[in-house]
């Protein structure tokens, strides 16, 4: 079958930032020169002591580290706003949308923002915040979560943003993980016409993680909360304090914030960047990947509280300057245009979204995408999964008109920003592949042994050699960064994904390769949903595994073993459901649950998680090899038995 290929369209083609031979070109001086490369990059952001050194680095055991630009000198927040108010005071910075659509949205230019952050940044001050400190964020996407984020990052402070979805353990796990001194949250959240109970959910972590003294409550909602001794509202405190708040300088290396993220064992991570390089790769990522071109409006429709919108909503667009849209509701509430009209209302240019939201939208149909103009729109981006070519297809004909290029973009919270992406100008497409690697990304695919793969051929990604936006440690266990990603294959740093790369160089990413599922673009370790059920009095043990999903991509699937003798129930099922979702919160509810008398183990009690996996997926007949089983009766029964 003749290969499906998008070329560059004309008009791309002939006001790229970026074109093919230029990317080429990059490419190459990226990889002979990079010391001379990454500092001429980094004269993209404005240094209060411009660095003399680039990239420091080594991912061998005898002396591992990593540090780009180290002997610079800058303030991410006065990147991002001060250094705009010469030439774009009065540009819009942010666009709000607001959840329900017939209200209106709110406008802040970068003039307005610095006022907003600096204000943001004195009530931090003034509640006991300073360099260093950790201060965590538990917001709903309000635009007090850009002004609280930013606020972090001028007076120094280290911001542990924890996604609003998660329940109070999770909260007070990753407050206690960094030792958070303040916390700051809202009353309540609103997405999709429902509300969440934030300040309601803090004060049940906060019950747990002593670290904290100080809760400040920004009033989104006015829903009637609990105010404590400990808390403060927002609108209270900014009212006493001035609107300037001078930018603390900050070495390249300092850190600029933590974000917990899930892997394959134990608890989530705190995966730490810095301040220099990250700003550095946000600003270069959101530039190349998507032509970035100012006047443009840029929607990046992620929750801040994962790492797509820290450097897609905030950091990246906010570093070149760039209008960029925040959005606090759902793409398809009240109905499936509302994205759409989004689009159509702020006369959106780049929209980067998710394949699980498009899946979604695809279900309902073209009528409510046909319904709305999308003149505005000439660029598409997709992340946080692999994207179906069928999907692909319907974002590139139905939303895009067959007139937009589709930038599928491959990267991780660990890597900062987008690492293998087209670039509009520069790539030709093909629906389901992340295309080549940024000038800077050196990625290689390995066999199970470590040798690396050559030509058109599968096998583990991981990259080569270190780029600025790159993690530095996992926050308060450096031993645990590098032997999570750096002792599988020595010397490389491990992806966690598999990945084909076909005739042209072209890479295909086709998911994780450990035990980590990627649940509508979320990354959930399936140790930590194990530990959330066997929490429960009636399990005995537990073991989850990913199974394919037609809109989240991939759900979770469960086998349960319940203590001797109960024979559980449907209620239990629901039950334990429930308490999933309590326990971590409604991203980790368990899609299938199985009760199973028995797991699937080696003679020395390993589970093996490849035979579960076969049975989620229903592909029954080509089970492999069980002879290895301690006891091989226990998968007649759970083939018996599959859930769903
Ligand atoms: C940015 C983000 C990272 C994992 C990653 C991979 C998957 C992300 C992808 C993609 C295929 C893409 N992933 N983008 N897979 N194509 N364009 O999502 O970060 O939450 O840390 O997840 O997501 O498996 O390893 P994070």
């Amino acid at each position: 079958m003749a290969e499906d290929v998008y070329p560059v369209p004309a008009e791309w083609q002939a006001e790229a930032g970026v074109d093919a031979s230029a990317y080429e070109a990059m490419y190459k001086a990226a990889r002979s020169d990079p010391d001379a490369f990454w500092l001429e990059q980094a004269g993209r952001l404005h240094w209060t002591k411009a660095p003399t050194k680039a990239g420091e680095w080594s991912f061998d055991e005898a002396n591992f580290g990593i540090r780009w630009f180290a002997d610079g000198t800058l303030n991410v927040a006065a990147n991002c706003i001060d250094r705009h108010l010469a030439e774009r005071a009065d540009t819009v910075a942010i666009i709000w949308e607001p959840d329900a659509p017939d209200e209106e949205p709110k406008r802040f230019t970068y003039a307005q923002l610095h006022a907003e952050v600096c204000r943001f940044a004195n009530v931090l001050k003034a509640n006991g915040a300073k360099k260093g400190d950790r201060v965590t964020i538990y917001l709903p996407m309000i635009p007090e979560a850009a002004f609280a984020i930013l606020a972090c990052a001028r007076i120094g402070a280290i911001h542990s943003v924890v996604f609003g979805g998660f329940s109070p353990d999770a909260i007070a796990g990753r407050i206690e993980d960094c030792d958070s001194t303040l916390v700051v949250t809202a009353d309540e959240g609103r997405r999709g016409g429902k509300r969440v109970p934030l300040k309601a959910n803090v004060d049940a972590a906060v019950a747990r993680a002593s670290s904290v003294n100080r809760v400040i409550v920004v009033k989104a909602t006015g829903a009637d909360v609990a105010i404590g001794e400990r808390d403060r509202w927002y609108h209270e405190e900014a009212a006493k304090v001035a609107a300037d708040c001078p930018a603390e300088p900050m070495n390249a290396e300092d850190p600029l914030f933590i974000l917990y993220t899930s892997g394959s064992t134990g608890k989530p991570k705190g995966v730490l960047h810095t301040s220099g390089g990250y700003l550095l790769w946000a600003a270069y990522t959101h530039e190349l990947a998507f032509d970035y071109k100012p006047g443009t409006v840029f929607w990046c429709a992620a929750d801040v509280g994962w790492v797509t919108g820290h450097s897609y909503i905030l950091y990246g667009p906010l570093a070149n300057g760039a209008t960029t849209l925040m959005y606090e509701g759902l793409p398809n509430w009240p109905d499936a245009s509302r994205i759409w009209q989004v689009v159509d209302r702020h006369q959106v240019h780049t929209l980067f979204t998710a394949p699980t939201a498009l899946r979604a939208l695809m279900k309902e149909g073209d009528a409510p995408v046909h319904a709305t103009s999308r003149a505005s729109l000439k660029l598409l981006g997709s992340v946080g999964e692999p994207i179906n070519p069928e999907a692909w297809r319907w974002y590139h004909d139905v939303a895009g008109d067959g007139r937009c290029p589709v930038v599928d973009a491959w990267w991780q919270t660990e890597t900062g920003g987008i690492m293998i992406a087209p670039l509009p100008g520069a790539t030709a497409l093909k629906p389901g592949s992340a295309t080549r690697p940024l000038p800077g990304v050196l990625p290689q695919l390995v066999d199970e042994k470590g040798e690396v793969l050559h030509g058109a051929t599968s096998g583990n990604l991981v990259i080569a050699g270190s780029w600025p936006g790159q993690m530095r440690t996992v926050w308060g266990d450096h031993e645990r960064f590098f032997q999570t990603y750096f002792t599988t294959y020595p010397g490389k740093y491990f992806t966690g994904d598999g990945c084909r790369r076909d005739e042209d160089g072209y890479y295909w990413i086709t998911g994780r390769v450990d035990d980590v599922i990627n649940v509508s673009g979320h990354r959930m370790g399936t140790a930590e949903v194990e530990s959330a059920l066997v929490l429960h009095p009636r399990v005995a043990e537990a073991a989850v595994v990913g199974m394919p999903h037609d809109v989240k991509g991939q759900g979770i699937y469960a086998y349960v073993t319940l203590n001797a003798g109960d024979e559980g129930s449907a209620e239990l099922r629901e039950e334990l459901r429930q308490h999933v979702r309590r326990e971590i919160g409604p991203i980790a509810t368990p899609d299938a649950l199985q009760f199973a008398p028995g797991l699937p183990k080696t003679r020395s009690g390993k589970i093996m998680r490849r035979i579960l996996r076969k049975i989620a997926e229903g592909e029954v007949s080509s089970l492999g090899d069980t002879s290895t089983l301690a006891d091989p009766a226990v998968v007649d029964d759970l083939v018996a038995n599959r859930a769903g």
